[in-house]
């Protein structure tokens, strides 16, 4: 029997369980991209926040892609619980805080006909122009934001079933009948998400919608935020024990560490929850944060799956553990990542460091290198370009981070296992047309693919292209 609101008493009493009047609450925020991460972290605050007294800020997710989360929440009433696990302890509770899940329409006419079709109304239309409704998140990953290798818009991306149509036509909704601005919080690994969202956001309507230009800049707000959770995807092994504890079965369970962290800017448009109560910073800078989350966290976690797949691991808990591995994902935070942050008070980027080594070796969370290793051309920019930029302004070389960006080209060359990147084919043939020579320069020269903030320098192009052809 699976989990759903008709059955909760059956739910083993040890699991904690939200305590508000689920069904009294309006629907507040709507999520694009309700993968397994959005469940263990933003819905997961907002459900305790709602439990902490706050109210009417239930979450309509949205899935851009597949019908797959759709089918896995909506006969359980939105309900599904967090798993979190650390050595042999799993602590498990019930978030009501998930409205339903709607798939988005492929294309914005299919929204623009349910809002003059009454009588067909589409809900996620409908939610976007609810006056309740006062915050849109998004965690549809980096590729989610449809940036061409430029850091520009990519047009024709965006027409093609992104959620900037989408949210352009409830503006205009909400515009023509004198309802108030949105929030749109970007909860992506992105360097200052919020500007490069309102950036990307204002280049679209710049181009398709430019009346709605003024009003987005007047009437909605941007806020950056840093989120941190590390959350595997979740398999059927790890569903199938879950059934035997709960005594229900939960098709959308997901699992995760004990450590989380949220770091938002306080910049909303029309209020929102109170995070804070439960756990999330608020703060006029998130800047110093996720600078930090994106080199250390993130560009250790991309060194360890590009290296650690390489030395023929699967996890992260094995590959920090490989003596060849570990202690060069440590220098990469401390000694090239680290001294490229400028820390807010009180943020001890040292101590970061140790625990984000802890964090990596916990074996309970079974977090695969594959899962890391995806979109490689959206991450290695953030992740490691920008430190390479900034530590050689100081004349810093960076092994660490050269020998991981060896293997991260390595593995996109497509000889050793399928690439799952956007830019797997563009990336490919520019292996194939430049070959180990021109690599190199055919990425992260001024003109190259990646319009890299890094020009290599002789002594990084040397020590790169023989990294190519050895392991360390
Ligand atoms: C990971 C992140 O898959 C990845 O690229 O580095 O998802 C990471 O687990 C999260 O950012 C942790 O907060």
């Amino acid at each position: 029997m699976r989990l759903s609101t008709d059955n909760l008493d059956r739910l083993n009493p040890d699991v904690a369980r939200y305590g508000y009047d689920r069904d009294g609450q309006a629907v507040g925020i709507v999520h694009f991209g309700i993968g397994a991460f959005h469940r263990a972290h933003q819905a997961w605050y907002t459900d305790r926040a709602m439990d902490a007294g706050d109210r009417d800020w239930a979450i309509l997710g949205v899935s851009m892609r597949s019908a797959g989360v759709a089918d896995q929440m909506n006969p359980q009433q939105g309900l599904y619980t967090v798993t979190e696990r650390s050595g042999g302890e799993a602590k498990t509770r019930v978030v009501g805080a998930v409205r339903e899940v709607l798939v988005a329409p492929r294309s914005p006419s299919s929204l623009a006909i349910a809002l003059i079709a009454p009588r067909s109304p589409s809900s996620l239309a409908i939610a976007l122009i609810a006056p309740q409704t006062r915050i849109v998140t998004f965690t549809v990953t980096e590729k989610g934001y449809c940036r061409a290798p430029d850091g520009s818009l990519d047009l024709q991306l965006a027409d093609e079933g992104s959620f900037y149509p989408l949210l352009a036509d409830a503006m205009r909704q909400r515009r023509d009948a004198g309802i108030g601005g949105l929030t749109l919080l970007s909860c992506d690994n992105l360097a200052d998400n919020g500007r490069q969202l309102a950036g990307l956001m204002r280049e679209y309507l710049a181009a398709r919608a430019p009346d709605l230009l003024d009003w987005f800049t007047a009437e909605c707000r941007c806020p950056s935020s840093m989120v941190d959770r590390i959350v595997p995807a979740t398999t059927d092994e790890d569903r199938a024990v879950l059934a035997e504890g709960l005594g229900l079965g939960d098709d959308a369970a997901v699992f995760t560490e004990p450590f989380s962290q949220w770091v938002i800017e306080d910049d909303f448009a029309a209020g929102r929850p109170g995070w804070e109560k439960v756990g999330a910073q608020m703060v006029a800078d998130v800047a110093p944060y996720e600078t930090a989350k994106l080199r250390m966290l993130n560009g250790a976690h991309s060194a360890l799956a590009y290296l650690g797949l390489q030395q023929g691991h699967t996890y992260v808990h094995e590959a920090v553990a490989d003596p060849q591995i570990g202690p060069l994902v440590e220098r990469l935070m401390r000694d090239e990542a680290a001294p490229t942050i400028s820390a807010a008070p009180g943020q001890d980027l040292d101590a970061y460091a140790t625990s984000l080594l802890e964090r990596f070796a916990n074996p309970a969370l079974q977090h695969r290198l594959q899962q890391i290793a995806m979109d490689g051309s959206q991450k290695v920019p953030q992740r490691w370009l920008e430190t390479l930029a900034a530590q050689a302004g100081r004349g810093q070389a960076c092994e660490a981070i050269l020998t991981a960006l060896a293997a991260w080209m390595r593995h996109i060359r497509g000889n050793m296992r399928p690439v799952d990147d956007p830019l797997a084919e563009t990336l490919a043939e520019l292996w194939c047309d430049k070959g180990e020579s021109g690599i190199v320069d055919a990425l992260f020269a001024p003109d190259g693919l990646l319009s890299s903030p890094w020009v290599p320098s002789a002594a990084d192009k040397s020590f790169l292209q023989a990294s190519l052809v050895r392991s360390f």
